[in-house]
Parts: C-alpha cells; sequence; structure tokens
C-alpha cells in the first residue's frame, strides 16, 4: 500500500493500526499504472468527456451546464457562499443508482459500469466520481461503506475490499479539497438486518453492525471526513406484536452510547449526526422526527454528543414541512446537516427528487442563516435522477439546479422579523419579561386579569406575512 507523506504514515501506524489492509495496491488517478492486482481497472481518459469545468454565467445564462445563482467565492451576509452551502454529492444515489423501482429493471447503462459488483469497477466509478466532483466544483462527498466497495464472504475480506477502494479515495483527493462530508455504515441491505441492527433480536447482528459501524468510523477519519452519520433505517418495527419496544430502544442506546466512546478513542473531532425518518423500509422508525429523536437522546443521557441530520423527504414523510424540522432541530441546538431534497405532493413515499422550489429553499436557508451556517455539516445531495432520466449528463444537471435552487434561496431574505417582533411586543414589558423568566404565578396572573378585564387580541396578519414572503422570492 502506498501512502504519501510520513505523518499520514505514522498517524495510521499509532491510531489505525486495523484501517487499511497491506499491500493492496491503488489505481492511480491517471491510470497509467496497472493496478488492482496487476491488471488496470480498463478505462482510459475521461469519463464525461465534452463537459468541462461547470462555471457561474449569472441568471441570464441559458446554458444548463452553467451556475447560474450559485457564485461559490461571492460573499453573502458575511461568508462566501460555498461556505454556507458545503455541498456534498452522495455517492450512493449518483454512482450506485440505476434507476430500478419495485416494478422496473434499472435504466441507467453508464458507460464506465459493467453490471457487476467487482472491485475493479468499484475503483473505475470511485474515479468516475472524482472527475465528477471536479468538474461540477463541489468539494465534499457522502458514502455507505457497502456503496464504495464491494461486500466479501467474510467481514475480513469485506475490510480488505472497502481499504482497497479507500486508499483509492485518499489518493484521488490528494491535492484537492475534496473530503466527505460524512461517512456511514450501510445496516439495512444485506439480510442480516432484515430484523434491525442495533435494534436487531439477535445478538450476533447487534455485534455484525458494530464491527461494521467501527470500520466505518475509521474509514471515515482516514478521508478526513468531517462527521459521521447514523441512519437507523431498520432500527424500528414491522409489527408491535412480536416487539419488545423498550428493550429495542435500549438496545440502540447501547449501541450509539458504544459509537460516541469509540469516538473519543479515535479522536475523531467530527459531530456524529442521527438522521430521522418516519417510516419506510419499517412500519415505524424509531428515529420519527427531530423532535422524537430529541427526546431519545435525553432520555439516554445522549444530548450533547449527537447533532441532526435533516432530510426534506423525511421530514415530510413524518407529516411536517422541512422548514419545521429543520426549526426543530436549530432551536434545541442540533441542526447539523441538511440531506437536501424533496418528495412529491401527490406520492406518499421517499422520492428523493433534487428541490427546485424557490419557496422552500428560502426557508431552509432561513433556517441555516440563523443557524450561522453548518458547519462541520453541510448540504448532502440525497437526491436522485428520475427513473427516466438516462443521460449521463443528466447527472450534471440535477446537481446544478439543485444548487441554484438553495443558493437562490440564500440570495433571498424571507425573514418576516420585524412582523413577527411586533407579534409579540405585548411580552416585551415587565409583566411579560417576568413571565419569560418564569417568575409570575397563577394567583399574581387572576390578579392582573381581574385589573386588566377582557384582552385585546389582534391580528395574526397571515396573508400580509404571506404577501411579504412572496415579494421575496
Ligand atoms: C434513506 C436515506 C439514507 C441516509 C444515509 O432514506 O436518507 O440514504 O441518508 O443512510
Ligand atoms: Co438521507
Amino acid at each position: 500500500m502506498k501512502i504519501k507523506g510520513t505523518s499520514v504514515l505514522v498517524f495510521v501506524a499509532l491510531v489505525l493500526p486495523t484501517v487499511i489492509a497491506e499491500s493492496t495496491q491503488t489505481c492511480r488517478a491517471n491510470l497509467e499504472a496497472a493496478c488492482d492486482g496487476g491488471s488496470s481497472d480498463g478505462w482510459d481518459g475521461e469519463f464525461f468527456p465534452g463537459i468541462s469545468k461547470i462555471k457561474y454565467e449569472g441568471p441570464t445564462s441559458k446554458n444548463p451546464l452553467s451556475y447560474k445563482w450559485y457564485n461559490a467565492d461571492e460573499e453573502i451576509l458575511g461568508k462566501k457562499m460555498k461556505d454556507w452551502m458545503r455541498f456534498s454529492v452522495a455517492f450512493w444515489h449518483t454512482f450506485r443508482g440505476t434507476g430500478a423501482d419495485p416494478f422496473g429493471a434499472p435504466t441507467k447503462s453508464w458507460p464506465w459500469e459493467d453490471g457487476t459488483n467487482s472491485l475493479t469497477i468499484a475503483k473505475r466509478r470511485m474515479r468516475a466520481h472524482f472527475e465528477f466532483m471536479n468538474k461540477l466544483g463541489v468539494d465534499r462527498w457522502c458514502f455507505h461503506d457497502r456503496d464504495i466497495a464491494p461486500d466479501g464472504k467474510t467481514l475480513k475480506e469485506t475490510n480488505a475490499n472497502l481499504d482497497a477502494v479507500v486508499a483509492l479515495a485518499k489518493e484521488l483527493q490528494e491535492g484537492t479539497s475534496i473530503k466527505p462530508l460524512w461517512g456511514t455504515a450501510q445496516l439495512f441491505l444485506h439480510p442480516r438486518y432484515m430484523h434491525g441492527a442495533a435494534t436487531s433480536s439477535e445478538v450476533a447482528v447487534y455485534a455484525y453492525a458494530a464491527a461494521q459501524v467501527k470500520k466505518a468510523m475509521e474509514v471515515t477519519q482516514y478521508l478526513g471526513g468531517e462527521n459521521y452519520l447514523f441512519w437507523g433505517g431498520r432500527e424500528g418495527y414491522q409489527s408491535l406484536l412480536n416487539t419488545d419496544m423498550q428493550r429495542e430502544l435500549d438496545h440502540m442506546a447501547s449501541f450509539l452510547q458504544a459509537a460516541v466512546d469509540y469516538k473519543k478513542k479515535l479522536g475523531f473531532k467530527g459531530n456524529l449526526l442521527l438522521e430521522p425518518k418516519p417510516q419506510e423500509p419499517t412500519k415505524h422508525q424509531y428515529d420519527w422526527d427531530a423532535a422524537t429523536t430529541f427526546a431519545f437522546l435525553q432520555k439516554h443521557g445522549l444530548s450533547g454528543e449527537f447533532k441532526l441530520n435533516i432530510e426534506c423527504n423525511h421530514a415530510t414523510l413524518s407529516g411536517h414541512s422541512c422548514p419545521h424540522d429543520l426549526e426543530t432541530a436549530r432551536i434545541n441546538g442540533l441542526l447539523g446537516n441538511i440531506d437536501a431534497n424533496t418528495g412529491d405532493p401527490q406520492i406518499g413515499w421517499d422520492t428523493d427528487q433534487f428541490l427546485t422550489d424557490i419557496a422552500e429553499a428560502t426557508l431552509v436557508m432561513l433556517s441555516v442563516v440563523r443557524n450561522g451556517g453548518l458547519a462541520p455539516g453541510g448540504f448532502n445531495f440525497d437526491a436522485k435522477l428520475r427513473r427516466e432520466s438516462t443521460d449521463v449528463e443528466d447527472l450534471f444537471i440535477a446537481h446544478i439546479s439543485g444548487m441554484d435552487t438553495l443558493a437562490r434561496g440564500l440570495r433571498n431574505d424571507g425573514s418576516l422579523a420585524e412582523l413577527v417582533r411586533k407579534r409579540y411586543q405585548s411580552f416585551d414589558t415587565e409583566i411579560g419579561a417576568q413571565i419569560e423568566a418564569g417568575k409570575v404565578d397563577f394567583e399574581t396572573l387572576e390578579k392582573k386579569t381581574l385589573e386588566w378585564g377582557e384582552p385585546y387580541v389582534p391580528s395574526a396578519k397571515q396573508e400580509l406575512a404571506e404577501m411579504i414572503f412572496q415579494s421575496a422570492l
């Protein structure tokens, strides 16, 4: 194995002795050298020929392969747009999405794929991913362990596969500002996780999941990942009849506590993130929404150790709006990351579409600005092309459109601060301040009411609020 720089070698030797398997040869980015144990990954030249680096051309541009609103280095509200946004490509959708659905076969046949899940193609795919990020001008990416490297016959073999692809990713990152926004372990695809991972009825599955998370945390740190994520896709139930809910939730808390402990052992500085979703694939997922997840963290003494990754389509599945869950997370000090996507108002499942609604983006950005940004989190495009979109350039267009929509949201001032301030001004009084400080008892309030008589109740001015908001778009 080849890693440049002695400090990296010393670091790996001291802190992560088992992260990278020995003697795994990595493919060079330029593919001149043979790789994959002696044979090249068989792809020469560019993966996206004819598409050059995407540039900012301004709102009047008609070029679909240009940014109209996202101007990375432009300052808005005291920060560069790229620092507000911290955009990330989701490896699983962009490079593993096939267009298959429960009724239909894959529709996408990207030229670099050969229909296998081999290590050779995993490496070739990783090189395509880096060319994509470089051309898009996005320097963060998110991955599941199993997206980027194939399962082996044993955990050891699987880890060795992962090490081989991670070594290539590390090499491709070198000399760039690219790094993972977060990594995660895929604890939902394999049949062993059918009853859950941390909440499985089987202790050996709990242990397997722990081993998988341990490794995923290590490689995330090794790649310079800024956060580590848990999405509990199968942590929930299909039927309460056969479920010991209390026991499962306690197991989940023990699992997350062990992750906190291991993070500290690793010296991993990023945030641990939990991603709420109400259901799908389970009937009920324990991390239902931001409020439920917050209550779980508090009950189990885990608050302060985790932030939330709010996904817009998950928020709407839980019966909220995306801005509702963002604000719930924010006011509780938990807003750590956003999985930027949207659902379809007529479809009741997680369609993971790129967000193109400017009003929604304006409200999303309002929460982000109020939060002072998302760092070390960012916006991960947990979004995929429609099944019917099958051109390679569609991958670019989808991301550009999602990025421009959020950039436009940042440029809009959707804040109705003055209107909201006025609405609550009756509390900007001596008695109001005492109430807010929790110092007024019922007897005092009864006395006040007898003195004041029937209260004056003004208009909420909702239509005015809507009018002002619309004119900001
Ligand atoms: C599933 C989902 C996941 C997580 C990562 O709905 O959002 O892709 O973001 O496991
Ligand atoms: Co997500």
